[in-house]
């Protein structure tokens, strides 16, 4: 494993690359240590291509930074840049599922070309992007960071995020990966659905789900790709910090 290089606009980071080998440049993930992020370089591992972490301190404000806005015009991470795109010419690709679908076509893996086995994988992935994805999001931020605990908002968005647990414990009670075989929607779901025990659910809720999240966590590239880490990440408990609270939970009322 290489060293990233240093990102000279976004934070430094010790977060370990995979080596480019030969004259493929690698692809650059702009990324910080979350479950949106880690879908990212658990595909980059286990698809086996070479790329460099650029940090995005997203509790610093580095993704309002012009020159981030300009690949990631949401101001969220992640985003890539791939030096070798189509025409052998650099291109960027915003949001986690568009990067996963991207990375699939490019490789070939983990993206099925069979039509029907295809659209499989894109209801899941679709499913993750516009259920689990934010669900769970609402979830979280309700239950670790909203001041005082609105009972209303906690129950209502982890109950959906049970009863959309629910629905892929089913999925897996047959099945070792979401669509069978392993795929760019089970990168997509595990960074969200690991963490669900933050979320006040039982492992029990959902036992097939479990067996999954250790399956998922027991393959070495995956393991590799969530054990990227950015070092200031660590250092900064949003819950806690007011500067990282205003920035990431005050958006609307700045713009
Ligand atoms: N739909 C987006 C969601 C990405 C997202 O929510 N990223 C969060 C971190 S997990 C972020 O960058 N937040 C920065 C902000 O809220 O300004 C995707 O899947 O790429």
């Amino acid at each position: 494993m290489a060293r990233a290089k240093k990102s000279k606009t976004m934070s430094k980071t010790k977060a370990p690359a995979r080596k480019a080998t030969g004259r493929q440049k690698p692809i650059e993930v702009y990324f910080w240590p979350t479950p949106n992020g880690y879908k990212i370089t658990c595909a980059l591992e286990e698809m086996g291509l070479p790329y460099a972490v650029k940090p995005v301190n997203i509790a610093r404000g580095e993704q309002f930074k012009p020159e981030f806005l300009k690949i990631a015009p949401n101001n969220r991470m992640p985003a890539i840049i791939d030096p070798n795109g189509p025409g052998g010419k650099p291109i960027s690709v915003f949001e986690s599922g568009a990067i996963l679908q991207y990375l699939g076509r490019k490789t070939g893996k983990f993206y099925p070309k069979d039509e029907r086995k295809r659209v499989e994988v894109e209801e899941w992935l679709m499913w993750q992007m516009g259920g689990i994805g934010p669900m769970m999001g609402q979830a979280n931020h309700f239950v670790r960071y909203a001041p005082g605990k609105i009972e209303y908002a906690v129950n209502r968005y982890v109950n959906e995020t049970r009863r959309l647990l629910g629905v892929l414990d089913k999925r897996l009670a047959k099945r070792k990966f979401v669509c069978g075989e392993l795929s760019i929607a089970d990168f997509a779901l595990l960074g969200w659905v690991r963490i669900y025990h933050r979320l006040d659910l039982r492992p029990e809720e959902a036992p097939n789900v479990v067996r999954w999240i250790k399956d998922m966590e027991a393959r070495p590239a995956t393991r590799r790709g969530l054990d990227v880490k950015v070092a200031e990440a660590g250092k900064i408990d949003i819950a806690k910090d007011k500067e990282a609270w205003k920035l990431l939970f005050t958006q609307g009322a700045r713009a």
